[in-house]
């Protein structure tokens, strides 16, 4: 029997560049790596994150084991997990970066942050904000991220308040305190300014 999820979700990796090589643009590092939709496939997948080696077919590995400039993306299927996406390039994303990259269990919390995600408990149900969440490993940091289909629209609009919602939800499951902030921007000032770390639009 399998247990079918609200919807269907694929992961992608971005690979880190190779320094001898020309093609390193963002469009040659990411890769779809697989599709499911039912929670007994997620586990399955799952299951070989906890391989310490890389698998031939799939580069399927536990976050923390994964190479500087290395990301996960676990998006719905449909959804590149790109700005350019039509249904991500109106949208932005909540995003926290763990500095402290040695002490954080950060394969905990990505697996938190992917059953969160699957199992829908970020976003009430007549929201469709949710496209998708993502971890970067970075020399610095680890950030994980959730991108969402809008930028909250016009302040006080129940499309706000659904917005701040996902934050503190977000929030909670990377289990916070509340002297962490957690930042929202919107990808059009991410794209322009060329670094994915715009001016806040929102914080929770
Ligand atoms: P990042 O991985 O969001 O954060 O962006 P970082 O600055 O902490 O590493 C790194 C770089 O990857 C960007 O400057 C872009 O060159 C590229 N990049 C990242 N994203 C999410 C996209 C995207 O959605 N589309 C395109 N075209 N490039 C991207």
């Amino acid at each position: 029997v399998k247990h079918p999820l609200m919807n269907k979700w694929t992961l992608w990796y971005t690979k880190p560049p190779s320094p001898n090589k020309g093609e390193n643009n963002w469009n040659d590092l990411l890769k779809e790596v697989v599709t499911f939709d039912s929670v007994e496939e997620f586990w399955g997948i799952y299951a070989r994150f906890s391989c310490f080696r890389l698998t031939f077919a799939n580069n399927i590995a536990k976050t923390s084991e994964l190479g500087l400039k290395s990301d996960y993306h676990l998006f719905k299927t449909g959804v590149r997990p790109e700005w350019e996406d039509i249904q991500n390039k109106h949208g932005g994303k909540w995003a926290y970066q763990f500095k402290e990259k040695r002490s954080v269990p950060i394969d905990d919390l990505w697996l938190h942050v992917m059953l969160a995600a699957i199992g829908e408990t970020l976003e009430s149900d007549k929201d469709k904000e949710i496209m998708g969440v993502v971890v970067n490993v970075r020399k610095a940091f680890y950030r994980i991220g959730l991108w969402t289909k809008t930028t909250g629209g016009q302040k006080g609009t129940p499309k706000e308040a659904a917005l701040m919602e996902i934050g503190k939800n977000f929030k909670e499951v990377l289990k916070l305190g509340d002297k962490e902030v957690v930042e929202f921007s919107g990808h059009t000032e991410s794209a322009h300014s060329g670094q994915s770390r715009a001016k806040a639009k929102h914080v929770v």
